[in-house]
């Protein structure tokens, strides 16, 4: 499998999960702004979307959409207890969480905070009024366990954590507001499938620097 990502994007969050499920996986970087891949060619012919994640099979056949590759990831090794198993209700908690935090921390936030060409004023009214709305909504969920799920790490847990990453940097006066947000970032930090994926991304980013 092949995992195309880029130092700081959302794909910290399959990288958590591959690590978590122990699967192995080649990684390749993505330019963002140049849609190149190192030592490949063009992301576009892989995924048309331009965005990363994108997982590929050994077959070829490739998943886009973080959520749908943290999905595929976590059913591909269910020993590793990544998401409740398919058509439980707790498997739908699982789904309604990856879509909240795609749709309402990934795009509503995270996109709009760190989009260069989007006016200062929206930036600051995603900063100041609508993040303090969302994150209580996490910020309660892990008031009663460790994890979004309860007491089981689940790839939305890894999710969250990318974006929490990103919201330390955007508002951590926001973030210092809920104790339970800032333990669960601490207590995720320490998971040894953390480390290695802030690893590998701080090689690419020092291969990155060698070569400008
Ligand atoms: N709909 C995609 C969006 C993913 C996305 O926005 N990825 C960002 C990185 S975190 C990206 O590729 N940005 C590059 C761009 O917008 O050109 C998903 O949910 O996976």
């Amino acid at each position: 499998m092949k995992l195309y990502a880029s130092p700081d994007a959302c794909s910290l969050a399959p990288q958590i999960a591959l690590n978590e499920a122990g699967l192995p996986y080649d990684l390749r970087w993505v330019d963002l702004a140049t849609k190149q891949v190192c030592g490949e060619g063009s992301y576009l012919d892989v995924n048309p979307k331009g965005k990363i994640s994108s997982l590929v099979r050994d077959d070829g056949s490739v998943i886009t959409e973080n959520a749908s590759v943290l999905s595929y990831i976590a059913d591909l090794r269910r020993e590793a207890n990544l998401a409740p198993a398919p058509g439980t209700p707790e498997r739908l908690k699982l789904l309604e969480w990856l879509t909240f935090i795609t749709t309402e921390l990934h795009k509503q936030v995270l996109w709009v905070s760190f989009n260069p060409h989007v006016p200062t004023a929206m930036k600051h009214l995603v900063r100041d009024d609508v993040l303090p709305k969302i994150l209580p909504i996490p910020s309660r969920a892990l008031a009663t366990g460790p994890f979004l799920l309860g007491e089981q790490f689940t790839v939305a847990d890894a999710y969250l954590y990318w974006t929490l990453t990103l919201i330390s940097r955007l508002a951590p006066d926001e973030l210092a507001r809920h104790p339970n947000l800032h333990s669960f970032y601490e207590r995720v930090t320490t998971r040894p499938s953390v480390a290695k994926a802030h690893a590998a991304e701080g090689a690419a980013r020092a291969q990155a620097g060698a070569g400008r």
